[in-house]
């Protein structure tokens, strides 16, 4: 039936997090992971062949942009997004709701769908379930998201609730377009925002739909860490175990371990390709702006204790410079070990939880990177 499938392999007795695996028709991928973000059909800055090296096994990309530029039926008559982009491992397509919600203003939510204006050129645009998925099937992904509304936060709860019985409908409507479910998995997205009724109500309804996997969305808006950590612990507990799970938009270091040890297995986010850009890395003592004028003189790598290979071969002061005069090649540079340390992180976290010792790792983790600090 789905050709998305979830092998859970066991779960850390320090945390409750766990290892698994995700079987797709373009490889398989062990989870907890995180899919570093592609939104035009490329990861910035980023070649299929780098990412390869760095161990990234699938990667995200957006519905919305890819039916703006280059349009859809352009991807499907070029096989679909993998031979498009050559790109030969997984991949995950949001499904536009969020990107029209963040990118767009003057946008009118109905039943049927929702309308808006094109973020380029101010076009009237409307985006519905159905348009949705029949995007997500021109373009192939593995992985398909369902049509929902990620309501601003805080929202009140007659609106939250209103929005997620219209979201329960939209996954429906979601099921029943999609054209190709031997090929392309599609999952549900829960929402309800800090309520843990609507949660509950949302993870009811689209667990009934019985969807291949579950997207906790909603998350990750401006609420603060310590809600969007009890949220995960009331809803992750309403989702199938035998069924991955995905965090929305979130990849901070800590959020990630935070995330896993309620139980979450896929991760995305641009921030570690966008602050790259920004001249800021992650490391395992915490961020370092390479772009400061203290690394002017600094003929060390980025970061230590990392293998990868801009650490291996270029300095803070060379990629200082770099992004200074902005050169591609600094942000390459940037971005390559961003993706790096957390593809990394991802990896210590299974191991973690293999040897049943991620309580012991997030401690020693958070000390070293500093949010153990006042
Ligand atoms: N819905 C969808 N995509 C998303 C989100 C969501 O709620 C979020 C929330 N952080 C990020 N991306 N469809
Ligand atoms: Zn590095």
């Amino acid at each position: 039936m789905t050709p998305i499938t979830y092998e859970l392999i066991k779960t850390d007795k320090q945390t409750g997090a766990r290892l698994g695996r995700v079987h797709t028709p373009h490889g398989s991928f062990d989870t907890p992971t995180f899919m570093p973000v592609g939104t035009l059909a490329t990861v910035k800055t980023m070649s299929p062949e780098e990412l390869e090296q760095i161990d990234a096994k699938i990667i995200l990309s957006n519905t919305y942009h890819l039916w703006l530029r280059p349009g859809e039926e352009i991807i499907r008559e070029a096989g679909g997004l993998h031979s498009f982009m050559n790109w030969k491992g997984a991949i995950l397509t949001d499904s536009g709701g969020f990107q029209v919600f963040s990118l767009s203003d003057m946008r009118e939510i109905t039943e049927e769908g929702v309308y808006f204006r094109n973020h380029l050129n101010g076009d009237k645009l409307f985006l519905s379930p159905e348009k949705a998925m029949q995007i997500q099937n021109a373009l192939g992904s593995d992985i398909m998201m369902a049509f929902d509304e990620c309501p601003p936060y805080p929202a009140t709860y007659e609106y939250m609730k209103q929005s997620v019985e219209r979201t329960s409908r939209w996954a429906e409507r979601c099921l029943k377009a999609h054209e190709r479910p031997e090929e392309q998995g599609l999952f549900g997205i829960v929402q309800g925002g800090e309520f843990e009724d609507l949660r509950k109500m949302s993870a009811q309804d689209l667990v009934s739909l019985d969807f291949p996997g579950y997207a906790v969305g909603g998350l990750s808006v401006g609420e603060p860490k310590e809600v969007m950590n009890r949220v995960l612990e009331f809803t992750t507990p309403l989702l199938p175990a035998d069924k991955p799970r995905y965090l929305m938009g979130v990849g901070s270091p800590d959020s990630l371990i935070d995330g896993a040890i309620r139980g979450i297995d896929m991760f995305d986010c641009v921030l570690p390709t966008r602050i790259a850009r920004n001249g800021t890395c992650m490391t395992s003592t915490g961020r370092l702006v390479v772009r400061n004028a203290k690394y002017a003189k600094d003929f060390r790598p980025i970061d230590e204790h990392c293998d990868c290979h801009v650490c291996k071969n270029y300095t803070r002061a060379y990629i200082r410079h770099l992004i200074k005069c902005n050169e591609t090649f600094g942000f390459r540079l940037t971005t390559y070990h961003n993706l790096y340390f957390l593809v990394k992180l991802m990896k210590q976290v299974r191991a973690a939880i293999s040897e049943d010792r991620l309580g012991d790792f997030r401690e020693e983790f958070f000390e070293r990177y500093g949010f153990n600090k006042p």
